[in-house]
């Protein structure tokens, strides 16, 4: 059986739609998670997401994609920033994962231009709102298909 794919979203992302929809858009995760489990059934996967505001679960749950799953996306929200814990945990899988942002950081407070999760992920799509998760998946799905 095909191995699922990973959906990881660290902290504060539980509030997508309901607080500084200027930045983060109208969209719930509800909602996202909905979007990417419609388009990975088409292309013959299924998801596993998951959302947690402690850096420790992020961590378990990257080891977890890497044991049981077949690549991972991950919005790491802040701890992009900030987290070596998760830097690691990306560099410790085997599994092709892609880092997505809804903003695009860059353009943003110089505290959001580093990335400690970009040296470890395969590639990173930022700046597309909600459809940065679907330009995500549809990138892991290419790349899974080769
Ligand atoms: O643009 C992104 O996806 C970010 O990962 C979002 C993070 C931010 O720290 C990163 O620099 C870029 C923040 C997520 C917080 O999400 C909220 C959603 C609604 C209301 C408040 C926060």
């Amino acid at each position: 059986m095909t191995k699922p794919i990973y959906i990881l979203n660290g902290p504060n992302l539980n509030l997508l739609g309901q607080r500084e929809p200027e930045i983060y858009g109208h969209q719930t995760l509800d909602g996202i998670e909905a979007a990417c489990a419609e388009t990975a059934k088409t292309a013959g996967y299924e998801i596993v997401f998951h959302q947690s505001n402690i850096e420790g679960e992020i961590v378990d749950q990257i080891q977890e994609a890497g044991a049981k799953g077949c690549g991972l996306i991950i919005n790491p929200a802040a701890y992009t920033h900030t987290s070596i814990a998760i830097h690691d945990a990306l560099k410790s899988v085997d599994v092709p994962s892609i880092e997505i942002h809804l903003s695009q950081p860059a353009k943003r407070e110089s505290y959001r231009r580093l990335s400690f999760v970009s040296e470890a992920v395969t590639g990173t799509i930022s700046g597309f709102g909600a459809d940065s998760y679907d330009l995500g998946l549809h990138a892991l799905i290419n790349l899974l298909k080769t």
